[in-house]
C-alpha cells in the first residue's frame, strides 16, 4: 500500500472553487470548462479526500429561485452522502458582483454594506445546512486604491459593526459556529484592510465576541506581503486562533498564484506542516488551483499533489523529530541558564539580585549556537539523503 495515498482520516480538503477554476486570468479567458459541484465531489472522494468547502456562489449561483436552490441542494447533499464527503467550512463571494466593486462590509455606501450582511446571512444558512462549523471571511474586495474618500477608520469600523451583528445571527440561531478572517496584502484591491495575520490579531480583540472569531492564515498571502507562513502560523497559534488554514505556495512579490501546495517553498511547507501536526486538529484545507496551462488531468494531478506533498512532508516532520543528530543538535541550540531558572518570577529581591548579576559577556558573545550545522541537516533530510 502506498503510504502517501491520501485517505479520509488525513482530513484534506478543497474548495469547490480550487478544483473548479477554469484557469481565467487577467489577461485571458477561462482554458477549461467549468466543472458540476457534485463532479468535483467524486473526484475529491476518489482521490482519497476527506470535505469540500464553498462560497454560496459556488453552490448556488447568485440570484437562483428558491425551488432551483433546494433542488441544487438537495442534489448536493444525496452526492456528498453518496461519496462520503463533509463540508467542514463554508463563506461568502463577497468580491465578484459588481456592487462589491468598492468593498461589501467596508463600501462607502451602507445600502451595499447591509446588502452584504443579508447576502452573508443567506449564506451562512447554507453552510449551515449542510453542515459547515467553520464561517471564513476572506476580505475579497475589502480595501482601496484611493485614500482620499477618508473611510480608513470608518471602514474598520464598519467591518467590525459587521461582525459583531453576524455574531449575534449566528448566536441568535444556535449554528454552534465560529468566525475565521483571513487576512491578504493586496489583490485585488491596491491595498487591503487587515492585510497580514498580525492586523486581524490586534482587530479580533476589538469585537464583541472576540471568543467566536479565530483566523484562517493562508500561505500564500503572508509570502506575498513578503511574510514568513510558519511564523505567522505561530503567532495564531500562540493566540489560540488557529480556527482554519488555507495552504498552497507562492513566489514571494509576484501577483497572487495559488500553487500546489510545496510547489514552490519546501521549506516553509515543511514548517507548516511539522506546525499543523503538533499544534492543529482541524481540516488541512487546500485553496489553490491547477496552472492555467493544464487541462482536466492536470486538475486532478493538481490535487492529489497538494495532498501527496502534505504527507510526505508529515513523514520527514516524524522523521526530523525522531533524528538523533538533530535532536542533539537543537538540544545544544537551546541553553539553560544554571544561575537562574526562566521564566524568572518577579519580585523586588529577584529584580535586585539580577541587576546585581556579573554575566560572562565575552563567552556569550562567542558562543556559535550550530545554525548552519543544523540548517544543513535539515536541507539533507528533506533531499532524502538523511
Ligand atoms: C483568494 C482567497 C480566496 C478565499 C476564499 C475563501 O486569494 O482569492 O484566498 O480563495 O480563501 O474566498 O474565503
Ligand atoms: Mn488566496
Ligand atoms: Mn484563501
Amino acid at each position: 500500500m502506498d503510504p502517501y495515498a491520501p485517505t479520509p482520516a488525513d482530513r484534506f480538503t478543497f474548495g469547490l472553487w480550487t478544483v473548479g477554476n477554469p484557469g481565467r486570468d487577467p489577461f485571458g479567458e477561462p482554458t477549461r470548462a467549468p466543472v458540476d459541484p457534485t463532479y468535483s465531489v467524486a473526484r475529491l472522494a476518489e482521490l482519497g479526500a476527506y470535505g469540500v468547502n464553498f462560497h454560496d456562489h459556488d453552490l448556488v449561483p447568485d440570484g437562483t429561485p428558491t425551488a432551483e436552490r433546494d433542488r441544487i441542494v438537495a442534489r448536493f447533499k444525496r452526492a456528498l452522502e453518496e461519496h462520503g464527503l463533509v463540508v467542514p467550512m463554508a463563506t461568502t463571494n463577497l468580491f465578484r458582483d459588481p456592487l462589491f466593486k468598492d468593498g461589501a462590509f467596508t463600501s462607502a455606501d451602507a445600502r451595499v454594506r447591509n446588502y452584504a450582511l443579508h447576502k452573508t446571512m443567506r449564506a451562512i444558512d447554507l453552510g449551515a445546512e449542510l453542515g459547515a462549523r467553520t464561517y471564513v471571511f476572506w476580505g475579497g474586495r475589502e480595501g482601496a486604491e484611493v485614500d482620499a474618500g477618508g473611510k480608513l477608520l470608518d471602514a474598520l469600523q464598519w467591518y467590525r459593526d459587521s461582525l459583531d451583528y453576524l455574531c449575534e445571527y449566528v448566536r441568535e440561531q444556535g449554528y454552534g459556529m465560529r468566525f475565521a478572517l483571513e487576512p491578504k496584502p493586496n489583490e485585488p484591491r491596491g491595498h487591503a484592510f487587515l492585510p497580514t495575520v498580525g492586523s486581524a490579531l490586534g482587530f479580533i480583540a476589538t469585537l464583541s465576541y472576540p471568543d467566536m472569531v479565530g483566523l484562517n492564515p493562508e500561505l500564500a498571502h503572508e509570502t506575498m506581503a513578503g511574510l514568513s507562513f510558519p511564523h505567522a502560523l505561530a503567532a495564531a497559534i500562540d493566540a489560540g486562533k488557529l480556527f482554519h488554514v488555507d495552504l498552497n505556495d507562492q513566489i514571494m512579490a509576484r501577483f497572487d498564484q495559488d500553487l500546489r501546495f510545496g510547489a514552490e517553498n519546501l521549506k516553509t511547507a515543511f514548517f507548516t506542516v511539522m506546525l499543523l501536526e503538533e499544534h492543529y486538529d482541524g481540516p488541512r484545507h487546500f485553496d489553490a488551483h491547477a496552472l492555467r496551462t493544464e487541462d482536466e488531468e492536470g486538475v486532478w494531478a493538481f490535487a492529489l499533489g497538494c495532498m501527496r506533498t502534505y504527507k510526505i512532508l508529515a513523514e520527514k516532520a516524524e522523521r526530523f523529530r525522531g533524528d538523533p543528530e538533530i535532536q542533539a543538535a537543537i538540544a545544544s541550540y537551546r541553553v539553560d541558564d544554571p544561575e537562574g531558572t526562566w521564566p524568572p518570577r518577579f519580585d523586588a529581591a529577584h529584580a535586585a539580585s539580577l541587576k546585581g548579576r556579573e554575566f560572562d559577556l565575552t563567552s556569550l558573545r562567542a558562543r556559535g549556537p550550530g545554525l548552519e550545522r543544523l540548517d544543513q541537516l535539515t536541507v539533507e533530510l528533506l533531499l532524502g539523503v538523511r
